[in-house]
């Protein structure tokens, strides 16, 4: 069986709550290896790009307020990629069910995630769906030279004389 990457993002909720720790141990149970990782202030335009398949559902404007952290006063997640043997598989079971109130109680979602009064899912982490949209998230949220391992083709491109912040 081949290697295959999974995004997982922890949001804003699994942030505000202090579940980073909980959540990398939980992960750690599937021994994949982590092959990136960093923190995100996500924008306006990542989070549409990211949810773009959901742009029609009723509760994409709470999802876009709720990934971009403004109910939790926390703008910003952490976004990983996983990379091993069956790794969506393995993320997803321990994710468990998109709605947190479905999941299984002993799953991430099961344990931390709930539906608030408006009826957004607070479901913690964000867990790719297949091969195909998981290497549509990381070439999204990642550049080659942030990931450790060569995930996807690459080429190079002459960058014109841009400005870039650097260590003053
Ligand atoms: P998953 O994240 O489990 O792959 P998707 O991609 O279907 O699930 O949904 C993306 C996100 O949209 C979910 N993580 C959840 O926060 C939100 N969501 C999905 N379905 C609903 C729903 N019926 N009501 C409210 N929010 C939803």
């Amino acid at each position: 069986m081949d290697n295959e990457a999974v995004l997982i993002l922890i949001k804003p909720d699994g942030l505000k709550k202090s579940l980073t720790g909980n959540i990398l141990t939980r992960l750690s149970e599937t021994k994949l290896e982590i092959v990136a990782a960093k923190m995100v202030r996500v924008s306006e335009e990542l989070a549409h790009e990211h949810y773009k398949q959901l742009k029609q559902e009723p509760f994409f404007k709470d999802l876009i307020q709720y990934i971009r952290g403004e109910y939790h006063d926390r703008r910003k997640v952490m976004a990983l990629v996983y990379w091993g043997e069956q790794a969506l598989q393995r993320c997803r079971e321990l994710a468990g069910a998109t709605n947190p109130e479905k999941a299984e109680s002993t799953s991430i979602r099961g344990s931390y995630g709930r539906i608030t009064t408006l009826g957004v899912y607070e479901n913690v982490i964000h867990v790719s769906s297949d091969r195909k949209e998981a290497e549509r998230e990381i070439k999204l949220w990642f550049c080659p030279e942030e990931i450790i391992v060569n995930l996807f083709s690459t080429k190079e491109v002459e960058e014109k004389a841009a400005k870039k912040r650097v260590w003053a």
